[in-house]
């Protein structure tokens, strides 16, 4: 298979590190197979990006939105018909299987018909005035170069979900993209030039959050720097943020959980969870990772799970046939483990797995067995902190009261989801449970585009990409006031009794 080696894109160049370092990525199933050698950029890399898109700033911000949204319309059709070649380019880099690859891709095509048809509407509000012979109203405006440092678990989908809102905004682009995952920057970007972005107006800058990271979250010339990874990164980027009083939007960690309640259609619950806890390995922050079911089903359905759960097929995401891939690096392997033998200790009862996978070709890759915990309590480690791993604790409770209280309970707030047929308990868990997406007979992955993404508590600081929320983080409000009275009107004073 092909191995590319991938320079920095910077102001339309490709250009090597200024560091002299470069970094391999092998494919985490394989890891014989070389997948891309990248730059290990360092700070001077990262001014001379945010300088490029600086330049590139004042020309974009003047090209009308419904031109700028052409472009993400073009690459859209670009991303349809590379499709496949991209998918395989995702799966050699990160590991999840073909077909979920395609959907990584699929979103970011969504995200940029979605982002691309924003152009033309972008709307603004007007208002009456509370004065006579005045005229008042409200537009977006952008703000200049957004840095953005996105993950590598959905490295398609969480870039177009930064890079394109931002673009139709007419602000420009720095990206770090995550150090394990980087070709599907690239390719993103690579569809964005082609149906006419001009040079400068995305720039791709690969490396470590450290060295390549941190200085573009505290370059004085990015007033806006969006974040998705980890509760513990994002604090940092939030605290270096602060001290230049810059926006910055924080999309973290989750220990999402899936109420099951005594009257749910279990073939259905089955299902979702399985796919939910296990689809990519458990490496989704919407990932369920708790299972807090009411005790009257618990036996059966566990029983089930964990039946399904021990025959799925782990392997090679480039085979067909694979339902699960392997974990994304050796790092990520250590601390699945870790957490399995911090179960343990805990008291919880191992059901299946438990093991990282080997012999034959898994000795060449970061594989885990698929890994259910029973008799979990909700003040072990293993309900509380995020594993991002294919390990599923499960909570036994007898109440709804209770059931949404052990939901409640974590620091987290990213996507929950209750499983029942009363629509009454429906409803409750929609308005009671703490997190920024909730699904209804439904597992707590699968967010479409075009509504919020984010959570609450340590998982968010309030903003939301994707939705029409999008454009609140990659633009300015500017309210304009046109009296044409030819008078001083003075508001709340010359028109008050
Ligand atoms: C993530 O969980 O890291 O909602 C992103 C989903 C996907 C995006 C997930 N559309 O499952």
């Amino acid at each position: 298979m092909e191995t590319r080696e991938y320079k920095n894109l910077i102001g339309g160049e490709f250009v090597a590190s200024s560091t002299g370092k470069t970094f391999e990525r092998r494919n985490p199933a394989d890891q014989r197979d070389l997948v891309g050698v990248f730059q290990d950029s360092g700070a001077d890399d990262v001014h001379a990006a945010v300088a490029a898109a600086k330049a590139a700033y004042p020309a974009w911000k003047k090209v009308p939105a419904p031109r700028r949204g052409e472009i993400l319309l073009k690459a859209a059709e670009l991303l349809q018909a590379r499709k496949e070649r991209y998918s395989r380019d995702l799966t050699r880099e990160m590991g999840k299987p073909l077909f979920e690859a395609g959907g990584d891709i699929v979103e970011a095509i969504g995200m940029a018909q979605y982002a691309g048809s924003e152009g033309r509407r972008m709307h603004g509000v007007t208002t009456p005035s509370e004065l006579p012979n005045k005229f008042q109203m409200s537009m977006r405006q952008p703000i200049g170069v957004v840095g953005m440092i996105t993950p590598w678990n959905f490295p398609m989908a969480i870039a177009s979900w930064k890079m394109l809102p931002a673009l139709v905004c007419g602000n420009t682009v720095v990206i770090k993209p995550g150090e394990d995952a980087s070709v599907s920057t690239f390719n993103l970007v690579e569809c964005l030039v082609e149906a006419g972005l001009p040079p400068g107006v995305v720039n791709i800058v690969t490396g470590y959050g450290p060295s390549a990271g941190q200085p573009l979250v505290e370059h004085p010339d990015v007033p806006v720097v969006s974040f998705t990874g980890s509760t513990e990164v994002g604090r940092l980027v939030y605290e270096l943020g602060a001290r230049q009083i810059k926006r910055v939007s924080l999309e973290m960690g989750g220990k999402n959980p899936l109420i099951v309640m005594d009257d749910a259609d279990l073939d259905l619950v089955l299902q979702g969870v399985v796919w939910a806890a296990f689809g990519t390995t458990g490496q989704r922050c919407t990932a369920t990772s708790r299972l807090i079911v009411h005790r009257a089903v618990a036996s059966t359905l566990v029983e089930r799970i964990v039946e399904r759960a021990q025959g799925l097929r782990v392997g090679n995401g480039l085979h067909p046939d694979t339902e699960m891939g392997p974990l994304v690096n050796g790092e990520q392997l250590e601390r699945v483990l870790s957490y399995i033998e911090v179960g343990k200790g805990e008291g919880a009862t191992l059901r299946c797995g438990g093991n990282r996978l080997t012999g034959g070709d898994y000795d060449h890759g970061f594989f885990v067995q698929p890994t259910v915990f029973t008799g979990v309590t909700p003040e072990m480690r293993i309900a509380r902190e995020e594993i991002f791993g294919p390990v599923l604790s499960v909570i036994e409770v007898g109440s709804l009261d209770e059931a949404l209280a052990v939901a409640n309970d974590v620091a987290y707030g990213l996507s929950s989801s209750i499983y029942t047929r009363d629509i009454n308990a429906a409803y409750r868990a929609m308005h009671e449970l703490e997190a920024g997406i909730v699904y209804i007979n439904a597992p707590t992955i699968g967010a479409e585009i075009h509504l919020p993404f984010g959570g609450v508590k340590a998982t968010g600081n309030g903003h939301r990409e994707a939705g029409p929320t999008m454009l609140d983080v990659f633009s300015e409000w500017k309210s304009v006031y046109v009296d044409y009275s030819g008078s001083l009107q003075r508001a709340q004073i010359d028109n008050v009794e």
